[in-house]
């Protein structure tokens, strides 16, 4: 493989080409997915950008206080990405946070052997306030026979998938991917409209630097959960304090942590036992890549790509980032189970 540094201008279609390369048996379908996930995402970065202006610009449907346009961005996000993977030939289902079940292709168009699921537009509700946002997505390889993919193609565990990314739209817009082959970050040149390498191999420190928790559920975490985030902030157990960083946006909390190490945390608390982030389009794929930069992610018990999923939009607890930090996590929480079965 052609070793690319931060100076080398290789734009992402380039990057999927070569990395195709390594794989002579590659047909390339996942490499077709991926260049589509590319132009979806400069379409929504093109209108997520704009955001702020339209109550200015004024809506195209009609004008709205900015909560319900938020909405409509979600919609449009949903839409962009199915219409830009829905006829590619490529894959035989979809499934999307905006809608209950599953997306199928339609009769008219060819199907492939790939499932793509994935959450359009995560943290709309930040834009208003220009906070970063992200489109999450995960692709899975079909296992049932027949021309359209069923629910069994998509409630596979997560480390069956086949590639999983992310795209930040924040300061810069960003797509980090991985087909695992290592993690490769893109920024967008919007003066080009290419994506462009900017992060080759990108690696998670072992021990972070950053916390990311909502602490105001502490009162509906269990013990084990109190423990853990007395831990990561010095106060028992010995370890250095990590620092305080919570946006609120899974994919920005996520992308810092990848980048400069850290913990993100979405324990279960009393009011949601199975936590609030989803495990197909949200946890698996951010876990996928986490593991392939050399970190970690679990429910606080099992490792989050060994979860056998039951339900399209299950939700899981979530710590996943740095690997000591996410070590400490199941060596607390399994501490607490001995204490409770004793
Ligand atoms: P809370 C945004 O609504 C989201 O789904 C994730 O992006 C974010 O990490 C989480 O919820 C924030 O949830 O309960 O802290 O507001």
């Amino acid at each position: 493989m052609v070793q690319h540094t931060a100076t080398s201008v290789v734009t992402i279609e380039r990057f999927i080409i070569e990395q195709e390369r390594l794989h002579p048996e590659a047909t390339g379908e996942l490499s077709g997915i991926l260049y589509d996930m590319g132009l979806a995402a400069k379409m929504i970065a093109n209108k997520v950008r704009r955001a702020g202006l339209a109550d200015i610009l004024g809506a195209t449907e009609h004008s709205n206080v900015q909560g319900e346009i938020q909405q409509k961005l979600d919609i449009f996000a949903n839409d962009t990405i199915v219409k830009a993977m829905d006829h590619g030939g490529r894959l035989c289902a979809m499934a999307s946070e905006e809608e209950p079940g599953i997306i199928p292709i339609p009769d008219n168009f060819r199907t492939g052997k790939y499932c793509l699921m994935f959450d359009p537009l995560d943290g709309s509700s930040n834009i208003d306030v220009n906070v970063p946002v992200g489109t999450i997505f995960s692709v899975m390889q079909k296992i049932t026979r027949g021309r359209h993919g069923e629910l069994e193609d998509l409630l596979q565990p997560g480390r069956r998938q086949v590639a999983a990314g992310y795209v930040i739209y924040g300061s810069s817009t960003m797509l980090v991917y991985t087909t695992g082959q290592g993690v490769h970050g893109f920024t967008l040149d919007p003066s080009i409209g290419e994506f462009l390498l900017s992060h080759p191999n990108i690696r998670i420190p072992d021990e972070g630097r950053y916390l990311s928790v909502n602490d105001s559920y502490e009162g509906l975490w269990d013990e084990g959960t109190k423990q853990l985030m007395r831990k990561y902030r010095g106060l028992e157990g010995g370890r250095r304090p990590l620092s305080v960083r919570y946006v609120g946006s899974l994919v920005a909390d996520f992308h810092r942590n990848l980048l400069g190490g850290g913990i993100f945390c979405y324990p279960a608390n009393r009011k949601a036992p199975g936590g609030k982030l989803r495990l197909l389009y949200e946890a698996n794929p951010l876990a996928f890549i986490c593991e392939q930069a050399g970190g970690a992610a679990c429910d606080g018990v099992t490792r989050v790509l060994d979860i056998q999923p039951t339900e399209l939009h299950q939700r899981v607890p979530l710590y996943i980032g740095s690997r000591r930090d996410v070590d400490l996590a199941t060596q607390t929480f399994q501490h607490h189970s001995e204490l409770v079965g004793a």
